[in-house]
């Protein structure tokens, strides 16, 4: 049995001496591109894909001009970024702004108050799949503790984890189809099933096509999936669309787009290459998830990975071989570079809902030539390739230094998820829908009453209160799951509390605790994504502290659930609601 220790949070005083002001202009255009070699219309974000990465210093004033110069609306969304202070600088169209019309600009400025790898992507519709995304980095302060005296005790070594963690490789993964996104929403649409499947995996933006056949596919699906999906994967990898998935709506699948779900089209696009120095010896790769769809699993062959930062903040680090990692989420791994001089094999790969991979290179200088073939932790379906490779325990990833939430929350709030109507219309409520169209609509922060929103898709809290929201997931018969939802928090981030299989029956956290402390974590984990479990009925529950008075969304990172409805938002500290400035 666990013992439950929690205390009130300690407050961190970090001194942001030398506050810089930093400024960048992004200019979106659409036009024809061909990251896995097939060409289609897509987002170029300074003609470049993924976006450039925006290099900040802890405590630095941004200031960040968007320019659309696209033929429809967008937004830019920081994500992870608190916005303490600037909710209209959060990016979400129809909550924090009004959309970005074609030809305009909008400047965001906000305050870089933490440290740590988070990302930029549209937030206007499901622009994450034509591919409006690029890194961020935030270079922590001098004063800051890192953990790295963990990993090793010699000064050497942690010298070398400084150096690496300030020149890091940053790795945006990211999934791939030849739809642009308004076709992917309209072939969930008309054909009625929940799809997500991807062409490719991309690295830094670049990938392939692999094709093999179904019965090869199949046989690489992870076992736990096959259990339950038992008829053969089409030709993609892909969920052949079984009951057990999609339910028992209605479907139309003569109105799916050939080579969407099936019909495999092969192509050869470039490989993303990293070089790494042994000179340095540890070298720091900085994971982000910017897939639209996919849970992906990363490795890198014959080396093994601290993990040292999750969603922007340090924890005691983990030795592992694979990460799994979800739409949206960011791990930072320090590797040591001790191995041959050559070259060895990142693999990303499908985690779970298809079988498909994607690959870079990570070279050490001086291998080049080196033709040895390394050795993978993970095969073409992210199954582990032995027993020994050890997979990262999301549930242990406590805070370096440690942070806890208050022992007790004000305010206690349970959600439905689940499917309503049909099998691609997702709701986080329980009852109704984020409105698709809610870009479109008056921001919310501007005013709170603002028509469109349903009451039930919104969550009123008072400031400097703390608050327990409980994900539960409902799966009607015959359905047997649902995918995992990875739940992003935007502002400020929030403890995961505890988790477990079947109903939540209690009316608090306090009552399920007095009953099961087991369900609890002894170290609550501190970061803005929440991805619920992958099979049966199960719950999931998070507190946070009000702190950052605005109008902030909770949804799912898919981008097909988030688009269908699956997202509501919380109205933090409407008793100190801010007055939006008007600098435009
Ligand atoms: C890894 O694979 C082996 C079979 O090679 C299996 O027995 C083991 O349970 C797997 N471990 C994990 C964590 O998946
Ligand atoms: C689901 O369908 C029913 C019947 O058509 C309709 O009354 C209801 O409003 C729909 N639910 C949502 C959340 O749209
Ligand atoms: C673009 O945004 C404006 C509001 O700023 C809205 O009136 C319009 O309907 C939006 N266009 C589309 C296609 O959503
Ligand atoms: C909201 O509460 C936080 C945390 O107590 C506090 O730091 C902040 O100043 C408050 N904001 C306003 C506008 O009162
Ligand atoms: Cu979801």
């Amino acid at each position: 049995m666990v013992r439950v220790k929690w205390l009130i949070p300690l407050v961190e005083f970090i001194s942001l001496v030398q506050a810089a002001q930093v400024q960048f202009s992004l200019d979106l255009t659409w036009q024809r591109g061909a990251p896995n070699g097939l060409e289609r219309d897509m987002i170029f974000v300074n003609d470049q894909f993924p976006g450039p990465a925006l290099i900040i210093d802890e405590g630095d004033e941004v200031t960040i001009d968007v320019t659309n110069h696209m033929p429809f609306n967008t937004s830019i969304h920081f994500h992870g970024i608190e916005q303490k202070g600037t909710p209209w600088s959060d990016g979400v169209s129809g909550l924090s702004q009004w959309a970005i019309l074609p030809g305009a600009s909008y400047r965001y400025k906000w305050v870089a108050n933490t440290y740590g790898t988070y990302w930029y992507h549209s937030h206007d519709r499901s622009r994450i799949m034509d591919g409006l995304y690029g890194p961020i980095q935030i270079r922590p302060s001098a004063d800051r503790d890192t953990p790295f005296s963990m990993i090793s005790d010699d000064p050497d070594d942690i010298e070398a984890m400084t150096k690496a963690q300030a020149n890091a490789e940053l790795v945006v993964l990211s999934d791939w189809d030849h739809l642009t996104s308004d076709a992917y929403m309209d072939a969930l649409k008309y054909s009625g099933y929940d799809i997500f499947c991807s062409d490719s995996v991309l690295v830094n933006g670049r990938g392939s096509v692999y094709c093999k056949s179904s019965e090869e596919l199949t046989a690489l699906q992870p076992p736990q999936i096959r259990a339950v999906i038992t008829d053969p994967l089409t030709d993609k990898g892909c969920d052949p669309f079984m009951r057990v998935v999609q339910g028992d709506w209605e479907h139309h699948p003569e109105l799916l787009p050939g080579g969407l779900n099936s019909g495999c089209t092969p192509s050869d696009g470039l490989k993303t290459g990293f070089i790494v120095d042994p000179e340095a010896k540890w070298a720091s790769f900085n994971f982000i998830s910017a897939a639209g769809l996919k849970a992906l699993a990363v490795s890198i062959d014959e080396h093994p990975m601290y993990v040292y930062e999750v969603d922007g903040r340090y924890i005691e680090p983990q030795l592992v071989d694979v990460i799994p990692i979800y739409n949206g989420e960011r791990y930072s791994v320090m590797i040591k570079l001790d191995k041959e001089y050559a070259s060895y094999t990142m693999r990303v790969a499908g985690n779970g809902n298809q079988v498909i991979s994607g690959y870079a290179s990570v070279t050490y200088q001086g291998g080049e030539d080196n033709e040895r073939q390394s050795t993978p932790y993970i095969d073409y379906g992210g199954v582990n390739t032995t027993a020994e490779v050890v997979s990262l325990d999301t549930q242990h990833l406590p805070p370096y230094p440690p942070i806890l939430p208050a022992a007790k929350a004000d305010d206690f709030h349970l959600l439905t998820l689940g499917r309503i109507n049909s099998s691609w219309e997702w709701t986080l409520d329980g009852t109704t829908f984020l409105p698709a169209d809610l870009a479109a609509m008056e921001p919310v922060l501007y005013n709170r009453e603002a028509p469109g929103l349903d009451s039930s898709l919104k969550i009123e809290t008072k400031n400097d209160t703390w608050v327990d929201i409980v994900f539960q997931l409902a799966i009607p018969e015959p359905t047997k799951l649902q995918p995992p939802h990875p739940i992003h928090k935007h502002s400020n981030k929030a403890f995961l509390i505890g988790s477990g299989m079947g109903t939540f029956t209690w009316s608090s956290v306090e009552e399920a605790l007095s009953e099961s402390t087991d369900n609890f974590l002894e170290t609550p984990i501190y970061r803005d994504t929440f991805v619920t479990a992958p099979n049966g009925v199960a719950w999931l529950a998070i507190r946070y502290h009000v702190e950052n008075p605005g109008a902030f969304l909770l949804h799912c990172h898919m981008e097909t659930h988030l688009h269908t409805g699956m997202g509501m938002v919380l109205l933090d500290g409407v008793d100190a609601w801010p007055e939006v400035p008007h600098w435009s």
